[in-house]
């Protein structure tokens, strides 16, 4: 195990650890929906992005404590989309994480629930906080997460899918909406839980959107392969614009490496301990699940 993979475990235990609590506390009935938010909050993500918004906060010279709101929120908003995204009148999957989907336990309309609240109350949680840059906070990820951002990706994606046309262009903008947006608010609202100047907030935004692009064309590549949890070449059968249509795995793996190495030289020049960063783009684009 690199000593990568420690840290990253770190911050998984930190971010388990307080949702956790915040389960115990908020969602501590037995109701359909709020089991069906457990069940999705807790079927086993790597946390990618909450690990990278308490790193963040950390590297910036904060208290990585004051970004766990902003971590909770994030995830929330993931988990929201995962759950909407495996529904029948979207991806259709039955496999989520290696373990049945939350509308194949729950049934589709618990299922739509709990994606509905996980959005909302991912707000409840930022908003509840009282610094200084809440505000910044709430904008910050009702625009990476809205109809300008992941939603819209979303849209895109399912217009081009089993559709002839598309462009490299059209493919990388469904995937900086659709992934980009979510990591770069990942990155931005661990800065601005620390009170981070804009300057360094929007440098970090675009460090984790490109991490995003890098993030999905891997994804991609890793949907070839069994190590996903969901099922092996779903993507491409069901006639997705993937990276993989549009281009060989080696051409595929040099565009994730340099969107990457272009997203690394985003964090040169911005304060120090930056490298904890620099490693987690290096750790994103050579995982295996
Ligand atoms: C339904 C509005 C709406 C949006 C859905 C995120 C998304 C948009 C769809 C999920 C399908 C997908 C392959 C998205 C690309 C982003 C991605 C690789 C998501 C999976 O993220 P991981 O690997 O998941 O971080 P875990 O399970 O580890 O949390």
């Amino acid at each position: 195990m690199s000593n990568f993979d420690l840290q990253l475990e770190h911050w998984q235990s930190v971010f388990n650890k307080a949702l956790d609590q915040h389960i115990e506390f908020h969602y501590s009935g037995n109701d359909s929906v709020t089991e069906a938010i457990k069940y999705a909050l807790k079927a086993g993500g790597k946390r990618v992005r909450p690990a990278l918004c308490l790193m963040t906060a950390k590297a910036l010279g904060g208290d990585p404590e004051q970004a766990i709101p902003a971590a909770l929120a994030i995830e929330f908003v993931h988990t929201y989309s995962l759950v909407h995204d495996d529904l029948p009148c979207m991806d259709n999957d039955d496999l989520r994480r290696g373990k049945p989907t939350t509308h194949k336990v729950y049934g589709e309309a618990q299922a739509l629930l709990a994606g509905d609240a996980l959005l909302t109350d991912a707000f409840n949680v930022l908003a509840s906080q009282s610094q200084p840059s809440t505000g910044r906070m709430v904008k910050e990820l009702a625009s990476a997460a809205g109809g300008h951002g992941m939603v819209l990706g979303q849209s895109l994606d399912l217009y081009w899918t089993a559709r002839a046309g598309a462009s490299r262009l059209d493919l990388d903008r469904i995937h900086t909406l659709k992934t980009g947006r979510l990591l770069g608010c990942s990155a931005a609202l661990g800065a601005l839980a620390v009170d981070a100047p804009m300057s360094t907030v929007e440098r970090l935004r675009r460090f984790g959107e490109g991490l995003g692009l890098a993030f999905q064309i891997t994804d991609d590549l890793l949907d070839e392969t069994c190590n996903t949890g969901k099922s092996v070449g779903k993507d491409r059968e069901s006639g997705k614009l993937t990276y993989l249509a549009m281009m060989a795995p080696d051409l595929a793996r040099q565009a994730a490496k340099s969107i990457s190495s272009a997203a690394i030289q985003e964090l040169d020049g911005i304060l120090t301990g930056t490298s904890d960063l620099r490693q987690f783009a290096l750790w994103l684009l050579g995982r295996s699940s």
